[in-house]
């Protein structure tokens, strides 16, 4: 440190030496340059102004008479000297230093009688210095010789001394402090950054890791890019050290539970050189304009929880629709980008949808048609023409876009995701037979009569049973789907081994009740996380409890139904007035679709009728947020959250209700939970309501109100610790492990690039010979 100190010191007394030097020689030059012109310039109008006096002396001819007045202007005019030369060069009388005229230059004296005009020089000789300046002199209009003035020159050189030593004091205060102010600079900015990285990273190396993921960097931020890696260095050795020590005391207590780690060490260990390809309409990654800022977002979604970690194992490519505004920017020439940004660990290929395909497609087909045709809500699916040959269209894009990114890879796994993509696997199995195809359904199968509504369902059976296995939430979806096939295409249905086979390709259907990324680690927090009084003041609004309800603007929720529901506890229980207020968190979802447009302004209505009806100044029964919180915040709400109202007329699982499971660490809270959702088979300690039933969902919330302190504490510890152990990752294990455990005999035996079509192989002999393991 002190050699470094040395040399920038060196270095800067040095610098600032060299340019102060170079700049005042060139400013002493200037200055003596503008003086000497200066002298010049005022001798030569001295000399003209005595030219006449002196004409009309030599043309008395009488010398004595011009050495009096050369001696007389020499006094008058403060020159050095003053003399008269004649025509041939000889001296005719002069005034001062004589030994400056015997070694005085003749060159401006011949120049002046030549040429007949001024003409000067600058001499010296010892200490002296001087400018001569000749002048012709005529009588009777001819040359008659010269006069010659010297000035003193010396002011000219002292000057130049004086600017010297102003310089070199300058200098040396230009050099003291700016020589303080960088070691200044250096010690604040640099040495305290410096030393605060490496404690950092002693930190990280001995362990001492609390808090560190939280500290924040901006004293580094001089150097952004740097505290950028450090920090990311710093988050991912934290999670590292704290994934292992978790993975340890689980191998320690003998647990087997599921976390990112042992999941992506599982794909590792397990997929060879097998490659992963996602395919779902959700990207992962968004790149959208914040301001006048490009910035890339993750949308929250369990999918992209789940999925995450297996394709970061696998460097595996996910396939999806570029949506976000800014996304064709943010892409190469083959529409790819390497995620996660920051630390880039797989490949996000994005695929482009016109307005027209969104509409048809997305909108149409998957949203107004697929969507409540799945779920029994009452909303009447609208069927098009025209959405389904959008579908198609669409369905065949992605298939094409997937199949060109699986070039060149062996026995790939293929995992597609949901009721956008019903049409994929039969595309891809038909170009690919040697991959191994999943799609996993997220939402609900209704059974083969309510199906039946669908002038296309026999298309979409055959779609899906292009896929070697077919996931859904619960068995009973599972049950529907077999159902439906047996129903609606010439195949074989096997309810014990839960297999459809057609065309000789069978296909297993089994339940993978998705979860949320809760692997019983404590939830990073930098502070305590807000209560229910702090996160009510933003509104201005007070209580005793809050309830809370977290959805998509989605009629499938029961949103109504629960505000409803809330209106009788009050009706019934008045004394809730004042203390109980339910926050109902909802994100805007489809509002292009005129089911959803109704559905706001019904939920804003009742919200608003609930309110007029109750609200005092400071309290209001119903708080409604519409807008799509960041993941930390709806954590802050399940978590200052006494009860969580998950009321959906139909959900294949829902998440929101696992999510507030997680959210309380404190192992407190009540989960008021749908019979019609998935969860509501896995989480039996839920007070278990019918939504369509007011008054017994009334009952139930004044129940989980009312319930006691153990009761509660005893029932969330039971669901956290099943949450736990049936979390995302095993979910996306669970499937993957299925995959691989089928025996395809395309794929084990041939060259994946020479692969047949799976039409091509004999439809009497058995190609395919699957055993699965029990999920
Ligand atoms: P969804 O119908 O979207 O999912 P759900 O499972 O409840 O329903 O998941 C919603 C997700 O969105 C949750 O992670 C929740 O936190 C988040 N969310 C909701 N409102 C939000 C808001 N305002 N701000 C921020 N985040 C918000 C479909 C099926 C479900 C199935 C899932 C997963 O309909 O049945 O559980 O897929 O398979």
């Amino acid at each position: 440190m002190k050699f470094f100190r040395m040399r920038l010191i060196l270095a800067l007394v040095l610098g600032i030496t060299l340019v102060s030097v170079a700049s005042t020689y060139l400013e002493v030059l200037a200055h003596e340059h503008a003086l000497r012109q200066e002298l010049q310039r005022r001798t030569a109008w001295q000399s003209k102004s005595m030219q006449a006096t002196m004409e009309k002396s030599l043309a008395a001819g009488q010398v004595a008479g011009t050495a009096a007045e050369v001696v007389q202007l020499r006094a008058q005019n403060e020159a050095l000297g003053l003399a008269v030369y004649d025509l041939q060069g000889n001296l005719v009388t002069a005034a001062g230093p004589a030994e400056i005229y015997a070694a005085l230059p003749r060159g401006p004296l011949n120049k002046a009688i030549q040429q007949g005009a001024n003409s000067s020089g600058f001499g010296h000789q010892d200490d002296q210095q001087w400018l001569e300046v000749a002048t012709p002199l005529h009588v009777d209009g001819r040359m008659a010789g010269a006069l010659v003035i010297l000035e003193d020159a010396n002011s000219i050189r002292a000057e130049g001394v004086v600017a010297w030593w102003q310089s070199f004091w300058h200098t040396a205060a230009l050099i003291l402090l700016i020589v303080c102010v960088t070691l200044l600079m250096v010690r604040w900015f640099l040495m305290r950054p410096m030393m605060r990285v490496v404690d950092r990273l002693r930190r990280l190396r001995t362990g001492e890791t609390d808090g560190l993921a939280d500290e924040s960097m901006a004293d580094l931020s001089l150097f952004t890019p740097l505290a950028r890696e450090v920090k990311l260095m710093t988050d991912s050795l934290v999670k590292a050290r704290s994934a292992a020590e978790n993975e340890a005391k689980l191998r320690d207590a003998g647990e087997h539970r599921w976390t990112a780690e042992r999941l992506a060490a599982n794909i590792r260990d397990h997929f060879g050189a097998s490659r992963i390809f996602v395919l779902s309409n959700r990207e992962p990654y968004m790149h959208v304009l914040k301001g006048k800022e490009t910035v890339c977002t993750v949308p929250p979604s369990g999918l992209v929880t789940a999925i995450e970690p297996v394709l970061r194992a696998c460097d595996g490519v996910w396939v999806a629709h570029g949506s976000g505004s800014e996304d064709k920017h943010n892409v190469d020439e083959f529409d790819r980008l390497r995620v996660p940004p920051d630390d880039p660990r797989y490949t996000l290929r994005r695929v482009w949808l016109s307005k027209e395909e969104e509409a048809g497609y997305y909108d149409g087909f998957a949203n107004e048609g697929l969507w409540p045709l799945c779920h029994t809500a009452h909303t009447r699916p609208i069927f098009r023409a025209s959405d389904w040959e959008w579908y198609q269209r669409v369905n065949q894009k992605f298939a094409a876009a997937l199949l060109k990114e699986m070039e060149g890879s062996a026995k790939p796994i293929v995992f597609v995701q949901d009721y956008h993509f019903a049409l994929a696997p039969q595309l891809i199995k038909a170009a690919r037979p040697d991959a191994r195809v999943a799609i996993f359904w997220h939402i609900p199968w209704p059974n083969a009569e309510a199906f039946g509504i669908c002038p296309w369902q026999a298309k979409l059976l055959e779609g899906l049973l292009g896929a070697d296995l077919i996931g859904f939430h619960i068995p009973l979806h599972c049950n529907n789907f077999l159902s439906t096939v047996d129903r609606v295409l010439d195949a074989r249905t096997d309810r014990e081994h839960m297999t459809a086979r057609r065309d000789g390709h069978i296909t297993a259907v089994r339940p993978y009740p998705i979860s949320v990324a809760f692997d019983g680690s404590k939830p990073e927090r930098k502070t305590p996380p807000p209560t229910h009084d702090e996160l009510l003041k933003e509104f201005g609004l007070r209580c005793e409890t809050l309830i809370v309800g977290v959805d998509r603007m989605d009629y499938t929720k029961g949103i109504v139904e629960r505000l409803m529901a809330v209106e009788k506890l009050f009706e019934e229980h008045p004394f809730y007035l004042e203390r109980v207020t339910m926050a109902q968190i909802a994100a805007p979802s489809r509002s292009r679709i005129p089911s959803y447009i109704e559905l706001n302004r019904k939920v804003k209505e009742t919200v608003e009728r609930i309110n007029q009806r109750y609200q005092t100044a400071s309290w209001k029964p119903i708080l409604l947020i519409e807008r799509q919180c960041s993941h930390a915040e709806v954590d802050h709400w399940y978590r200052a959250s006494a009860v969580c109202l998950v009321t959906s007329l139909h959900d294949g699982m829902n998440l929101v209700a696992k999510e507030f499971i997680a959210a309380h660490d404190d192992d407190d809270g009540v989960l008021v939970l749908s019979k019609f959702t998935g969860a509501a088979t896995e989480l039996l300690d839920a007070l278990i309501i019918n939504p369509y039933d007011i008054e017994g969902m009334a009952t139930a919330i004044y129940q989980a109100l009312e319930m006691a302190p153990d009761e509660r504490r005893k029932r969330m510890r039971r669901m956290r610790q099943y949450v736990m152990d049936h979390n995302i990752y095993r979910w996306a294990a669970s499937i993957l492990d299925d995959l691989r455990e089928l025996r395809i005999k395309n794929s084990d035996t041939t060259d994946p690039t020479q692969a047949e079509p799976a039409s091509a192989a004999p439809a009497e002999e058995p190609d395919t010979e699957r055993e699965l393991k029990t999920p």
